[in-house]
């Protein structure tokens, strides 16, 4: 840690003052020796694992063959598989197009760019608690001031924002498709249906806090969209490849988006993203107009390769279930007793618990932040969210076993009995 911090800049922070050695099957050893259990998943990347077997296989099988030609010079067989699978795999049977990048950020970036080539508008709306990246376009994109945009400013033009629906914060009598409309009316009188772009949306939402809207939210927006020429972008960078228990959370929504973006779990810890989404707006960009030199590197598509198999043929969409059953069961048996969980939530794989101060519905980050530490002290790897910061999110890797999913769940109910 001490060569850390003085060879690599603060504002590269860690989680946890530890550093990995080897990992795999739920379990991230440190350079100490010390095993401990990951309910994060390096955030939602090694939904496999961080060392499927296949994923192993396939990297090395390809290292040998060749590590980079460049796919927009003498392209190479496994781009244009992943391209198919995913073509495949994501919601809805029109036909589709699929570009593969690097990065989660670099994959919206390019959403934003094809949308816009394809209205021929420029301006785009996402969501209070959103996150989208880093970058300077997605860091407009993204809601939280501290610590995504402090300072970074000014963001790209004609980005705009509109109400989420966030039930547990919700006023009363708001209902997922009243909330639509509150979005909708905001949008219309702001922005104007026909300056806009797209529409981006996180199905449920990540780093704001595993929110998962009311029902009927995103079928309204989306049918608006559809009426107004609107691309709707689903950003699934998080919540996708099995993690939700469905291959794409949007499936949990009836929700057919004309884009979407895909990246962290899709190749089990190599960079790689994607765009997949209607051929005739994938199409919009001339010749050239899409790319980068790394997009779809054949490292990274020969895990994807490996992903999407081991997805398939080990049943992990189910398993995602199950994890999730496990863990909704154990948190909300917790919240009967601890008033200082405020809610349960998530689908699949992907559960969080709101932390409050008993009694209210005020976030109590604090304590997030003490449960997590204290949970990092005991051998658990978890990780915080949430706009208020008071969110424990779990996103255990899909080859954990149940007795350790187990062992790292008595671990935390210990941490938040000793901290009562
Ligand atoms: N869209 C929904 O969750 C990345 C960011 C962690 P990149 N989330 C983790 C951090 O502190 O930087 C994310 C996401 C959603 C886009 C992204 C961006 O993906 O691969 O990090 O660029």
């Amino acid at each position: 840690m001490t060569r850390k911090q003085a060879s690599v800049p603060r504002g590269i922070g860690t989680t946890m003052p530890v550093f990995a050695a080897a990992a795999g099957g739920g379990v991230v050893v440190d350079v100490d020796g010390n095993s401990l259990i990951d309910l994060g998943s390096g955030i939602a990347v090694t939904t496999v694992g961080n060392s499927a077997i296949r994923v192993i296989e396939a990297v090395q099988r390809q290292a040998e063959l060749f590590t980079h030609t460049c796919f927009m010079v003498t392209p190479y067989d496994s781009y244009v598989r992943v391209a198919e699978q995913l073509n495949r795999l994501t919601p809805g049977d029109h036909e589709k197009r699929t570009a593969l990048f690097n990065s989660g950020a670099e994959a919206v970036e390019n959403a934003i760019k094809i949308s816009r080539a394809h209205t021929g508008r420029q301006a785009v709306v996402a969501f209070d608690h959103a996150y989208h990246g880093r970058t300077s376009l997605t860091m407009g994109l993204t809601a939280k001031n501290m610590p995504y945009k402090h300072g970074f400013g000014p963001f790209a033009a004609e980005l705009y924002r509109a109400p989420m629906s966030y039930p547990y914060r919700e006023a009363p009598g708001v209902d997922g498709v009243a909330a639509a409309h509150r979005a909708i009316s905001q949008m219309e009188g702001q922005i104007g249906a026909g300056n806009l772009a797209a529409m981006i949306i996180e199905p449920i939402q990540g780093e704001g806090g595993f929110i998962v809207p009311a029902d009927g939210f995103l079928p309204t927006l989306a049918a608006w969209a559809r009426e107004h020429g609107v691309v709707f972008i689903a950003d699934e960078v998080q919540t996708g490849f099995a993690r939700t228990g469905e291959m794409f959370a949007s499936t949990h929504f009836d929700l057919v988006p004309d884009l979407i973006v895909t990246a962290k779990g899709i190749a089990g810890g190599l960079p790689l993203s994607a765009v997949t989404g209607r051929a005739e707006i994938m199409d919009a960009p001339g010749v050239g107009g899409l790319g980068g030199t790394y997009g779809g590197n054949p490292l990274a598509c020969a895990a994807a390769l490996a992903v999407f198999e081991t997805i398939e043929e080990d049943g992990l969409v189910e398993r995602a279930r199950v994890i999730g059953a496990a863990l909704m069961d154990r948190f909300e048996a917790l919240q009967r007793s601890d008033g200082r969980i405020g809610e349960v939530r998530g689908r699949g794989a992907m559960v969080a618990v709101e932390l409050v101060h008993p009694g209210t519905t005020t976030p109590d980050p604090a304590l997030a932040k003490r449960v997590a530490t204290e949970a990092h002290a005991r051998g658990v790897i978890v990780l915080t969210c949430g706009t208020y910061g008071n969110v424990l999110r779990f996103l255990p890797p899909l080859a954990i076993s149940d007795q350790l999913l187990g062992a790292g769940l008595d671990l935390l109910v210990a941490v938040f009995e000793d901290m009562g």
